[in-house]
C-alpha cells in the first residue's frame, strides 16, 4: 500500500519527467530551478504572513483610536513662587478638553476634600490659606462627562510657616561624665533616673541611672539583630524604636522585661517621646507622626516647618511644657514645635558645648543627640552621640 507521502513524491516525479521530456529540459536543472522556486514562495509566505499581522495591528489600532478617551484635565497654580507662606490666599486655573462625549463638570479638591465644581470646562478659583497645616498640600481636578467618563489631574503646593522662630542661647549648669561607648538615641528621666537608649547593632542597650550617685542601676542589651533609637515612657512603660526593623518594643520600667512589640509603618525609626497620651515619633524626615500608645494605630501626623519650608533630620525628641523640643540630626540645633501646627517656634543653639570640655582626641565623637526633661526639677539635659560628657543646662531667651 503507498502512504499519501509517498504518492506526493512519485507524482512529483512524474511531473518532472513529463516536463523534462517535453521541453527537453535536462533533468537537474528543472530540479534545481524547482528548488529556487520552492525557495522563493517560502521567503514570499513569510513576508505575505508579515503584511497580514502589520494589517491586523493597524486595524486594531484603528479600533482602539475610536475608543472613548477621558477628559483632559490640568490645574495650574497661579503664583511667582512655588512655595507660599500660610495665609496666603492660592488662586487655581483648572481647565478641561473633551476628546469624546459631552462635558459635564469638573470637580476641584483639596487634600481629597471637595472644594469647588464647575459646569465651565475652564473656571478660577482662590482660596484661604490660613486654617490649613504648613506642609505640604494636594489639589485634584476630576473632570466628568455626561457619559461618566472621569479624568483627573494633580498638583501640589508648600505652605511655609509664618513665624520667625525666636532664637535661643544656653548656659552649662552642671557637666556629668556620659559613657563614650554609648551611641545615643534616646534620653528621658523619670523618678530621678536617667534612662538611656543607645544604637548600633550588635550594642543598642537601655540603660538606667541614678541621677544623684550617677550610677547605672540597670542595663539591658537588645539583641544583636536590632538598632535601638528612640526611647519614651508612658504609664511605667519604655517604649522603645528601632532604626530600620520597623519594630517597636514595650517594656516594663522597673525590669525592663518586654510586654509587647509593635510594627510601625514608618521606614525608619529614630526619635521618640510623648505629650500623655500619645506616643510621637520621628523618622528623619520632616514628619512627626503621633501613636495611639495602646494599639499603635496612626493618629496624625504634622509637617515640621519654618518660615523657609520644611525641616527635615528631626532626631531626638522630648516633650516640654507643652511643644515637642527636636534635635535636628548633624547639626547642634534643638528646635521647639507646636505639635498643633507643626511651627517651629523657637531654635536653641546650642554650639560650642563639647569645645567646653576636655575630650580626649582618641575618642571619636558623634552628633549632638539626646534631650532630657525632669519635669520635677525642670532641669534639661543634654547630650550626644559617643561623648564623653552630659550636661544640664538652661536656656538663655
Ligand atoms: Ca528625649
Amino acid at each position: 500500500m503507498i502512504v499519501p507521502r509517498e504518492a506526493m513524491l512519485i507524482k512529483q516525479a512524474s511531473f518532472v519527467n513529463i516536463t523534462c521530456f517535453l521541453f527537453n529540459f535536462p533533468n537537474y536543472k528543472f530540479e534545481l530551478l524547482w528548488f529556487n522556486l520552492n525557495l522563493i514562495m517560502r521567503k514570499l509566505s513569510f513576508f505575505i504572513l508579515l503584511i497580514l499581522f502589520s494589517t491586523f495591528d493597524l486595524i486594531n489600532c484603528a479600533n482602539s483610536a475610536k475608543r472613548v478617551r477621558p477628559p483632559v484635565t490640568s490645574i495650574k497654580i497661579i503664583s511667582k513662587n512655588s512655595n507660599y507662606t500660610i495665609g496666603e490666599p492660592l488662586s487655581v486655573e483648572i481647565k478641561t478638553k473633551i476628546k469624546d462625549g459631552t462635558f459635564r463638570k469638573t470637580e476641584l479638591f483639596l487634600d481629597g476634600k471637595s472644594l469647588i465644581f464647575s459646569e465651565k470646562p475652564e473656571f478660577s478659583y482662590q482660596f484661604d490659606t490660613k486654617n490649613l497645616q504648613v506642609g505640604t498640600h494636594y489639589l485634584k481636578s476630576l473632570a466628568t462627562t455626561n457619559d461618566g467618563i472621569i479624568g483627573e489631574n494633580f498638583n501640589e503646593f508648600l505652605l511655609k510657616s509664618d513665624l520667625n522662630p525666636q532664637k535661643f542661647s544656653y548656659k552649662i549648669v552642671k557637666t556629668y561624665p556620659h559613657n563614650t561607648d554609648h551611641f545615643t538615641e534616646g534620653l528621658e528621666i523619670k523618678n530621678g533616673y536617667l534612662y538611656e537608649g543607645t544604637g548600633q547593632e550588635g550594642s543598642s542597650a537601655i540603660y538606667k541611672t541614678d541621677l544623684s550617685s550617677w550610677k547605672t542601676m540597670k542595663e539591658f542589651k537588645l539583641n544583636d539583630q536590632y538598632f535601638g533609637e528612640g526611647i519614651t515612657i508612658l504609664n511605667n512603660k519604655l517604649y522603645q524604636l528601632t532604626y530600620k526593623t520597623q519594630i517597636g518594643f514595650v517594656r516594663d520600667l522597673n525590669t525592663f522585661d518586654l510586654i509587647k512589640s509593635w510594627y510601625f509603618k514608618n521606614e525608619q525609626g529614630w526619635g521618640l517621646t510623648n505629650d500623655g497620651e500619645c506616643l510621637i515619633m520621628s523618622d528623619g524626615t520632616q514628619f512627626l507622626t503621633f501613636i495611639d500608645s495602646q494599639n499603635f494605630n496612626e493618629i496624625r501626623k504634622i509637617e515640621v516647618c519654618d518660615q523657609y519650608g520644611v525641616v527635615k533630620n528631626i532626631n531626638e525628641l522630648e516633650y516640654i511644657n507643652g511643644l515637642i523640643w527636636a534635635n535636628i540630626w548633624t547639626t547642634d540645633k534643638v528646635v521647639e514645635i507646636d505639635p498643633k501646627t507643626g511651627k517651629i517656634i523657637a531654635e536653641i543653639d546650642l554650639g560650642g558645648l563639647l569645645s567646653s570640655v576636655m575630650v580626649n582626641p582618641k575618642n571619636s565623637v558623634d552628633v549632638l543627640n539626646g534631650i532630657a526633661y525632669d519635669h520635677a526639677t525642670n532641669k534639661i539635659y543634654v547630650t550626644g552621640k559617643l561623648w564623653p560628657k552630659l550636661f544640664e543646662i538652661e536656656i538663655v531667651k
